[in-house]
């Protein structure tokens, strides 16, 4: 999709091809600044992002109380190291927890350094606590997953793309059908240590499990003492119209993974949070992170967490969030197979007819809305949950020309 010639956009994408390894093929749009829900391009274009980072920015581009937490910390001190304390990691770390209703936060960087420690928390304390053989822990994974890309995480995804190339890969899990519990109870033997899953499968292509699934596979596990890891990097934080998308059921897990909006996309902080029994496994020396921790993505993280519970930020996302896809609905395209979601994560799936979903990202884009499709045949949509519901029609007035006025084949690119 090549951008109009001659322009800053096209000049940008250029040394972004030629120095930049190629492992990404973004819409051909060069962001340059942002503000709540909207951004600006190279070129003076402005957009309504409706993508938020993959959910980073819950928060909405540089929050101004965001901005003000990183200004003040980045006065005062931004990097320690964990071989001294810092004044910023304990009321992270309690505040986090408290946010939770869990005892213990062990902070890392990115999503899938967290996922990491999960895996690593959950196998020591099945050597350590249930009393598995050694190197012989399972853990259970879903079909159609995604936890991130290092080896070990790439290890259990069943994509074959995220996999291919990168052997030999990390051995251990087993993998069972998402959004079923008996399949779940069926692969447990006495080596595993743990489940781990998401409530709502983002990158899946929005998938919801069926009601009570997350409540069964917390009894199963529960009943056969195997924890209960739950990856809420994308899902949680108030994106799926609560502050965790677990909270829809009576559902409760042994680690939370969470990253993304912990900070508002101001830095990259993420977190294992959960009981002292598990993360108690760790000592001194087992695991760390020379960034992990640090006082300017705790003291950003920290106004993070304030500003989604004051703002009643999963309220907004749950009422925004109904309203959007009865909207959606109510458009009645021929082009849309079936709309799924909770709060504002909305995953449009487009009819057979017209298979891929990049058409309406690219046609979308040009009407100034920017979106992500996913898992080929769904369109993403993922806003701020700042975003107001002036807003939110803005939006769904281009869906709606986009969505309703293409010919039966989908809209010419
Ligand atoms: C990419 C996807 C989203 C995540 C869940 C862990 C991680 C992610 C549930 C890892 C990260 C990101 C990564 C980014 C694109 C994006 C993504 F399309 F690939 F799947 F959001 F939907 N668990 N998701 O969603 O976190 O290490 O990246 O901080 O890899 O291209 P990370």
């Amino acid at each position: 999709m090549a951008p109009k010639t001659g322009t800053e956009t096209e000049r940008i994408i250029a040394i972004t091809e030629r120095y930049g390894a190629s492992n990404y093929s973004p819409l051909p749009v060069v962001l340059a600044r942002g503000e709540g829900v909207w951004v600006e391009d190279v070129d003076g274009n402005r957009y309504m992002d409706m993508l938020a980072a993959y959910s980073a920015l819950n928060q909405g581009h540089r929050h101004p109380r965001l901005l003000e937490a990183m200004r003040a910390q980045l006065e005062r001190c931004t990097l320690t190291s964990r071989a001294f304390h810092n004044d910023q990691l304990g009321p992270f770390v309690a505040e986090l927890a408290e946010l939770c209703g869990m005892e213990k936060v062990l902070p890392m960087n990115s999503g899938a350094e967290a996922v990491e420690t999960a895996i690593k928390a959950a196998r020591k304390w099945g050597y350590t606590v249930k009393g598995v053989a050694e190197d012989r822990a399972e853990i259970i994974c879903c079909a159609n997953n995604f936890h991130g890309r290092t080896i070990s995480v790439i290890s259990f995804s069943t994509d074959p793309q995220y996999r291919a190339g990168f052997g030999p890969l990390t051995p251990g899990f087993r993998i069972v059908p998402f959004g079923d519990a008996a399949a779940v109870r069926a692969a447990i033997t006495p080596n595993t240590v743990a489940f781990l899953g998401e409530p709502i499968q983002a990158e899946g292509g929005v998938i919801v499990p069926p009601a009570g699934y997350l409540a069964e596979v917390g009894r199963v596990l529960k009943e056969h003492r195997v924890l209960f890891l739950l990856d809420e990097i994308q899902t949680g934080l108030g994106r799926c119209g609560k502050l965790f998308a677990h909270q829809w059921e009576d559902a409760r897990p042994d680690l939370l993974v969470l990253g993304k909006a912990l900070a508002g996309g101001f830095y990259p902080v993420s977190a294992v949070v959960g009981s002292s029994e598990v993360l108690g496994v760790f000592q001194p020396g087992d695991h760390g992170s020379t960034f992990g921790g640090n006082p300017l993505g705790a003291a950003v993280a920290r106004e993070a967490m304030r500003v989604i519970v004051e703002e009643k930020l999963p309220e907004r996302s749950r009422e925004l969030g109904d309203y959007f896809r009865r909207e959606l609905a109510a458009m009645k395209s021929p082009h849309v197979k079936e709309i799924r979601g909770r709060g504002l994560l909305t995953g449009v799936e487009v009819s057979a007819a017209v298979g891929t979903a990049y058409p309406f990202c690219k046609k979308l884009m040009d009407k100034g809305l920017l979106c992500k499709d996913t898992h080929t045949t769904a369109i993403r949509f993922a806003p701020p949950l700042v975003i107001t519901k002036d807003e939110l029609d803005w939006a769904l007035e281009r869906i709606r020309d986009v969505l309703c006025s293409a010919g039966p084949a989908g809209p010419a690119i």
